[in-house]
């Protein structure tokens, strides 16, 4: 918003007009915010609540020679302006919070080298990346102070939206907290011949979706109680991208968002205050097969979701995204620029295939439950040097998860792509937003999912694999067990 835009829309609030012109938007006002943590901003308009202009990370494609494509990374201290005066010290990679958007293409031999600036160790790991053990960055791959460590391997999956976050034992919601996550977008033939907006930043959006929470003096507030801890802590002000309540100008046109909810442990449920309806055209690690037209959409932590919304009637128009469970604003929406090009949005995305669950060969269970105050996957928390489950490549598997108890945990597995084939009991049960390959599950509390899966490509008996509640107190309690591919 220019200096002028802001005059007008203040001028507009204070004689209670909307600042969109006479009221015929169906956007509400922030009055929408009915939450009980709100921050003391109701009763002004929308549009002076979003006052700074969304950032969008660098997009980086790399440098390909001798046929691998390198990334360089630096895990960095550095300091952040959140507000309008004062700063956060903050963690980020090539930057002071966040890190650039890693763009991959399928078929490419990449080099991901993570040069640790931070003073202390950490790990990268490459969340929803099909690859090998040793190339994972989870709790094994350890960074030292001052260390690179590269995570080599050649793009092998669909075209989706991944991520890249620590995964240090006992330290992973920590690090991720300070600012260490960004994103890794994979493009394949598919992806680029659909008709889907694809100019990244113009029509094309990431949205990193986080709650923090910060002291009097503007530094992170990170100091998780027990309860905290056993519940999943969370922040009381929420930032897209690492700004607080931004706004971004958008073409009157058909725009896609990359949601990642890149939150330790806060289950959004997004939606637009106006009530629009918006598309969903791919979970975590595939397309949808269609489009499913949605009005809100949950996702708990690191799941994502790629979004279109049909703007082209919109012009003029402001649209606020927010998170129902909450009542929170989060990104306020200008539809101001004439669209330059148009997109249809296919009704076919692609063709997944679907595993048998006649051809599985071995049905495993996880229940995640609570065992003397700690949080336990099958009774056990994290060890190490244990080997929890040894899984045949190639050999087709059910995975059941429960959870016990009465608040939310998700189930995330490394490396591998599942697909839900029932939730509590019954197939009917699985939404057609889920349908799509997906690598983070949401389960509600006292109930089960069924998945199935194959582990392919990757065998090595001496280097595992961990899949974990994605909850990051949880995980770092040791709601989390290890598995090799043989
Ligand atoms: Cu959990």
């Amino acid at each position: 918003m220019n200096r002028r835009q802001f005059l007008v829309t203040s001028i507009a609030s204070a004689l209670g007009l909307s600042a969109c012109g006479g009221g015929s938007n169906e956007v509400k006002s922030s009055n929408n915010d009915g939450s009980a943590t709100n921050n003391g901003e109701s009763g002004e308009s929308h549009s002076t609540e979003f006052q700074k202009s969304l950032f969008i990370p660098e997009e980086y494609k790399g440098v390909t020679e001798a046929g691998i494509t390198s990334y360089n990374l630096n895990l960095q201290q550095g300091s952040s302006n959140f507000f309008n005066s004062g700063s956060t010290a903050t963690w980020g990679i090539n930057s002071n919070y966040l890190g650039p958007t890693l763009r991959l293409r399928k078929g490419n031999k990449v080099a991901i080298n993570y040069r640790n600036k931070l003073g202390e160790e950490t790990t990268m790991h490459g969340h929803g990346m099909h690859l090998p053990a040793k190339m994972d960055g989870g709790p094994h791959q350890m960074i030292k102070a001052d260390e690179t460590w590269t995570s080599t391997y050649t793009v092998n999956q669909h075209a989706c939206t991944n991520w890249y976050h620590p995964h240090l034992m006992g330290k992973t919601a920590e690090h991720v907290m300070k600012g260490l996550a960004g994103l890794m977008i994979i493009d394949d033939d598919k992806s680029e011949s659909l008709d889907l907006p694809n100019r990244y930043g113009i029509d094309d959006i990431p949205l990193i979706i986080q709650d923090r929470a910060f002291n009097s003096d503007h530094s992170f507030n990170y100091n998780p109680s027990r309860m905290d801890r056993m519940m999943g802590w969370k922040g009381d002000t929420f930032m897209v991208n690492g700004v607080i309540k931004p706004y971004i100008d958008l073409e009157a046109k058909q725009i896609r968002f990359r949601i990642l909810n890149g939150s330790n442990a806060r289950v959004y449920n997004f939606a637009f205050v106006s009530g629009k309806s918006f598309k969903q055209i791919a979970t975590d690690n595939s397309f949808l097969e269609h489009p499913v037209e949605l009005t809100q959409l949950r996702l708990s932590p690191a799941e994502r979701a790629e979004i279109v919304v049909d703007f082209s009637q919109d012009m003029g128009k402001e649209e606020i995204f927010m998170d129902k469970d909450s009542g929170k604003n989060l990104l306020l929406a200008n539809i101001k620029n004439v669209a330059t090009i148009s997109n249809t949005l296919p009704n076919t995305l692609i063709s997944l295939p679907a595993l048998n669950p006649d051809d599985a060969v071995n049905t495993r269970s996880f229940t995640l439950s609570g065992n003397r105050g700690r949080l336990v996957i099958n009774g056990q928390s994290m060890d190490m040097k244990v080997i929890n489950e040894t899984v045949p490549l190639n050999a087709i598997e059910i995975w059941e998860v429960t959870n016990t108890m009465g608040m939310v945990h998700n189930f995330h597995i490394h490396a591998t792509h599942f697909q839900l084939i029932e939730r509590n009991g019954s197939a009917n049960h699985i939404a057609d937003n889920e349908k799509g390959f997906k690598d983070t599950v949401m389960i509600p509390p006292n109930e089960s999912v069924k998945l199935i899966l194959k582990m392919t490509d990757y065998s090595d008996n001496s280097s595992p694999y961990i899949y974990h509640c994605h909850i990051l107190e949880h995980e770092d309690q040791g709601m989390m067990g290890q598995f090799v591919v043989v």
